[in-house]
């Protein structure tokens, strides 16, 4: 069955294995509302489409994978811009609750809520250009419980501090050194290690590799936090996102000059 495309991606199969490329490159992928469903739609229609592995790039040689959150997106403040049912925690959920493993295969610069995004996935090859940047502090966003979760799971909790606390990209190899992904590979072998890793899962037995995938998802979840102390955390990301500063971020963004954050 040859996939229907959806906007904003491609979606390719070389059954066992489906390929979704990111396709919005003039916004530098930027997660929009429509780029998260349509990502979304194609993980759910994997099972149908027969994919074993999923495959989730950007186009070949891009300088950026995603710039992450599409800023224009972002709720002007008095609103969570993070909440349950949008857009970049609902593609976080579908990336997690799909039955097949998904490889973030990653060339070029990775941003705020794509980091959280290609964290998320299953494993992660990278290429020397690709680099990784955590970046709420940046532009004044209270990050989610959850997506902190993501990056807690992705690296020791000191690397998760400096990398959200820096806002600076970090480099493949050091990202590989820190075990934040599973390879860094030169640029000549990148598209062939990642599709015969890719095929060393599809050729498993597919239902204990889903079974397991979502046995890691539960265990890797799996923290206790008390109503109590939930309702703290999100008293503390309101005074953020009802702040000066986070609406100073995004103005800043849009007139390309750097954020003069005073902490209110
Ligand atoms: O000016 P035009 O119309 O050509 O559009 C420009 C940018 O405005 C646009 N663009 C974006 N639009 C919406 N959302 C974005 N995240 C975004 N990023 C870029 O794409 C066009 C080309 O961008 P330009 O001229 O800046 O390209 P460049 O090569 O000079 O610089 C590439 C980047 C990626 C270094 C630069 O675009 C950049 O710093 N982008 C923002 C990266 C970022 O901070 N992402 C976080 C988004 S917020 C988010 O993900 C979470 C909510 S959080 O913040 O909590 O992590």
């Amino acid at each position: 069955m040859k996939p229907r495309q959806l906007p904003l991606i491609e979606i390719a199969a070389e059954l066992p294995i489906g390929t979704i490329t990111l396709d919005r490159p003039q916004r530098l992928n930027a997660l929009s509302k429509e780029m998260a469903e349509s990502i979304v739609e194609a993980l759910s229609r994997a099972k149908k489409y027969g994919f074993r592995v999923v495959i989730l790039r950007a186009r070949p040689g891009a300088k950026v994978f995603s710039a992450g959150h599409d800023i224009d997106e972002l709720p002007q403040g008095k609103r969570d811009p993070l909440g349950w049912d949008d857009p970049l925690p609902y593609l976080i959920r579908a990336i997690e609750k799909c039955p097949a493993p998904v490889i973030a295969m990653v060339e070029g610069g990775v941003w705020g809520g794509a980091c959280e995004l290609v964290f998320a996935c299953d494993l992660i090859v990278a290429a020397p250009s690709a680099s990784f940047a955590v970046t709420p502090a940046r532009l004044g966003v209270p990050y989610s419980v959850s997506g902190m979760l993501t990056f807690m799971n992705a690296c020791s909790l000191r690397i998760a501090k400096e990398m959200a606390f820096t806002a600076k990209p970090m480099s493949a190899e050091r990202a590989e050194r820190l075990g934040i992904v599973n390879h860094s590979v030169p640029a000549d072998q990148f598209e062939s290690f990642t599709y015969d890793l890719a095929r060393q899962i599809a050729d498993n037995a597919p239902l204990a590799v889903s079974v397991m995938k979502e046995q890691l998802r539960m265990l890797a979840g799996a923290h206790s936090m008390s109503p109590r102390r939930f309702e703290r955390v999100q008293g503390l990301r309101r005074v953020v996102y009802d702040s000066a500063d986070y609406a100073e971020g995004i103005q800043a963004f849009r007139e390309k000059r750097r954020p003069k954050f005073v902490g209110k």
